[in-house]
């Protein structure tokens, strides 16, 4: 009677975390297009429950599939049959939760003061936007462009020296909320332009002709749920009439290409566009923030992982009219990446290194009249994927700053 109980009032409350036990992530190197077809079936099979941290895409790029424990035999089994060589990236995905879920904890409880080095939730992270404000006055302005679809507010923050609607720098973080590294890289980069302020002659320098916007949680909803709820969750948290599937991938949800290849119609799907280009509140509010402001000269998303750094287009294998400069801008942020602990990265449009992908943000933004339009694919190349354990934040942070710095004044010094 007492365990009925208890099941009943979990239930109702409904507050249970997803877990994640035996789940294993496995690589896929795809040696050829047969290959490809068979992992792309794989794909197709609703059954099996298969998130796909890499899509099969191209014979040249891994695929990373975290496999649920139930459905470990029969993929196996299914790989080695089609003589589909595998490994196992992550033996089993709970471990790494149970170990990221202590680093948290253990924060919590030791740490004074913030920790850059550690992940943190939501509420923590909008506590301690407000610390900043505080202690760099004159520089750093919270500004809230919106409200989530569960009505969280979405804070960007400003950074400014002055003058009438400068020329800006955008730059979003955590539009994907299980990327965490890249919500923590943002907040590190607050940190970093705030301090370096006044110290590092050409970030000052930057800053007093040019304003830079900072969105670190592109997608409260979904980061707040993967703290909560489900830390695989990617999409928003929108509910959609007609299916009990909720929320859209709001990097497919963007006016630009919005529908075509490389989204999915499917509401239940990773990749779902949503029933209309800026569908989504949170993508709404981005649109409107940087239309109205009118100036902004670079727009840069942030995701992980790969280590990519792109340009447009997703939506098309099309070069963009000003390809050959956007290639040799990435190559040269790359270069200043790389410079600090030899991290490799690739570089080169959306579609052609990753895949067609359309609705993107960057895409939009290039449209919009923004030529220094860039993705981030951040740390790693898949030994953690999206469970980036937190030592690893700061140095990720570090070297991406020169990257983001490079584009920055190449941007001031090119207007
Ligand atoms: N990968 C791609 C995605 O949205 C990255 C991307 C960026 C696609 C820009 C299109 C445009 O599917 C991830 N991984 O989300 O982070
Ligand atoms: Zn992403």
């Amino acid at each position: 009677m007492k365990g009925i109980l208890i099941f009943f009032a979990f239930f109702v409350a409904g507050h249970c975390r997803q877990t994640f036990i035996g789940d294993q992530v496995l690589r896929v190197t795809v040696e050829n297009e047969e290959q490809l077809s068979i992992l792309a079936s794989l794909e197709e099979d609703e059954l099996l429950q298969l998130d796909f941290w890499l899509h099969p895409v191209s014979s040249d790029l891994p695929v990373d599939i975290r496999v649920p424990f139930a459905s470990l035999q029969t993929v196996k089994v299914f790989l080695e049959s089609n003589d589909v060589p595998y490994s196992v990236m992550i033996k089993d995905v709970q471990d790494l939760l149970d170990e990221e879920e202590a680093e948290m904890e253990e924060d919590r409880v030791r740490t004074r003061g913030f920790n850059f080095g550690a992940y943190h939730t939501l509420d923590t992270i909008y506590q301690w936007m407000n610390t900043l404000v505080a202690d760099h006055p004159s520089l750093v302005t919270k500004v809230q462009i919106g409200s989530s679809y569960e009505n969280r507010p979405m804070y960007v923050l400003k950074f400014s020296t002055g003058g009438d609607n400068r020329p800006a720098i955008w730059i979003d973080s955590g539009i994907h909320s299980r990327e965490w590294v890249s919500q923590a890289t943002g907040v590190w980069t607050a940190n970093k332009i705030a301090t370096d302020y006044g110290q590092d002659a050409s970030l000052t320098a930057l800053l007093n002709k040019m304003d830079v916007f900072l969105l670190i949680v592109t997608n409260p909803d979904g980061y707040v749920y993967t703290h909560t709820r489900n830390r695989m969750w990617r999409k928003t948290r929108s509910r959609i009439s007609g299916t009990s599937c909720i929320g859209v991938d709001p990097n497919r949800n963007w006016d630009a290409g919005f529908g075509g290849p490389g989204a999915s119609q499917n509401p239940c799907s990773d990749s779902y566009h949503g029933p209309s280009a800026h569908s989504e509140v949170e993508v709404q509010n981005v649109v409107n923030f940087v239309k109205g402001h009118g100036n902004v000269k670079s727009f840069i998303s942030i995701h992980a992982y790969s280590q990519l750094l792109m340009y447009p287009y997703g939506y098309s294998c099309n070069d963009v009219p000003d390809a050959s400069e956007l290639e040799s801008v990435s190559k040269s942020a790359v270069k200043a990446l790389s410079s600090l602990y030899g991290t490799r990265y690739k570089v080169g449009s959306i579609c052609k290194i990753i895949y067609q992908a359309s609705g993107g943000s960057i895409d939009w933004s290039y449209n919009l009249g923004i030529k220094y339009s860039f993705a981030f694919e951040l740390r790693d190349t898949g030994r953690y994927g999206f469970v980036l354990p937190a030592n690893q934040i700061i140095p990720t942070a570090s070297e991406t700053w020169l990257a983001l710095k490079y584009i920055m004044e190449y941007v001031r010094d090119n207007p």
